[in-house]
């Protein structure tokens, strides 16, 4: 596949997305939604993956959507927003949820608008240390959206949530992983390589048993206890029948590393 906007491979079992329009900070134009969607497909086409890596190339990660195909001549009609929500931005945030491995966020530059909200629904967001965090929105008279105010109060507390959207300041990395926003900061020279290391070794991992995780702890945000325990039981019913779980009891027992074959 040839892509314009984005960088995309899968090997081994790795796929590698990168965001690479750098002179807008890999802002969102609809040539890149459609690339992005296109990536997405043969992702979940694919019955060999087992992990998802996603980054942005230039000194940003993502500005969100790409606000010079939002200009408006005085007195023309508004854009429909509602539209690119519906079209673009909410799909690609339900299927990176619903993707059955760990998807990995490599944040390596500035996050702002849907940029950062895309980051948050990834499983694991590693950031540089440059790295920052923008809820964009207020600033031009939106509401965060890709999930923004789904996932953002879940991760840091409304009181933080209501401040960073409400003001749209500029969070650091060290600060986002302190309030529990993101998984880890990485010196911004090694973030590729910890990040590459880090996908090598989901990709190792028992990917269906990595899959019903991921499944588990975003369906807890619904449930009360006694559906999650139900939820629980059939995941790990579901888990127990997989060749990785035989493996790894197998391993277990010979005192020996797993071989496991996301299976
Ligand atoms: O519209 C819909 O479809 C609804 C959905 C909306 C989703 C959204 O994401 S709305 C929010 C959109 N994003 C923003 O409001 C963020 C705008 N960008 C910024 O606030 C700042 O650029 C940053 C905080 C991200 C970074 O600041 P800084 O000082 O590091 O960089 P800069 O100088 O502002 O930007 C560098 C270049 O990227 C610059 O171009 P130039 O002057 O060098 O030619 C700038 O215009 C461009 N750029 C940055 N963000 C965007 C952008 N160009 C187009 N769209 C952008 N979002």
């Amino acid at each position: 596949m040839d892509f314009e906007t984005i960088e995309f491979g899968i090997e081994g079992g790795i796929a590698r997305l990168a965001l690479n329009r750098p002179r807008s900070l890999n802002s969102f134009n609809v040539g890149m939604h459609r690339e992005v969607a296109q990536a997405m497909d043969a992702l979940e086409a694919d019955d060999t993956l087992r992990c998802l890596l996603l980054t942005g190339r230039g000194r940003g990660f993502c500005a969100g959507q790409d606000l010079s195909d939002r200009a408006v001549e005085p007195g023309a009609g508004a854009p429909d927003l509602g539209y690119s929500l519906e079209a673009y931005y909410n799909p690609l945030i339900r299927r990176l949820r619903a993707l059955p491995v760990p998807v990995i966020c490599a944040v390596n530059g500035v996050a702002a608008g849907a940029g950062v909200n895309l980051a948050l629904a990834c499983d694991l967001v590693l950031a540089a240390r440059s790295a920052s965090f923008v809820q964009a929105f207020c600033r031009i008279g939106l509401v965060p959206d890709s999930g923004g105010t789904w996932h953002l109060p879940r991760l840091v507390g409304q009181a933080r949530a209501m401040g960073l959207a409400l003001l749209g300041d500029k969070l650091t990395a060290e600060q986002a992983a302190e309030w529990g926003m993101i998984w880890k900061v990485i010196d911004d020279d090694a973030l590729e390589g910890e990040a590459e290391e880090l996908a090598t070794h989901l990709a190792s991992q028992p990917t269906r048993g990595l899959a019903y995780i991921k499944q588990a702890i975003h369906a807890s945000w619904n449930n009360n206890l006694d559906q999650q325990l139900d939820l629980e039981r059939d995941l790990q019913r579901a888990a127990g029948k997989t060749e990785d779980y035989r493996e790894g009891v197998a391993a277990f027992m010979e005192k020996r590393t797993p071989r496991f074959s996301g299976r």
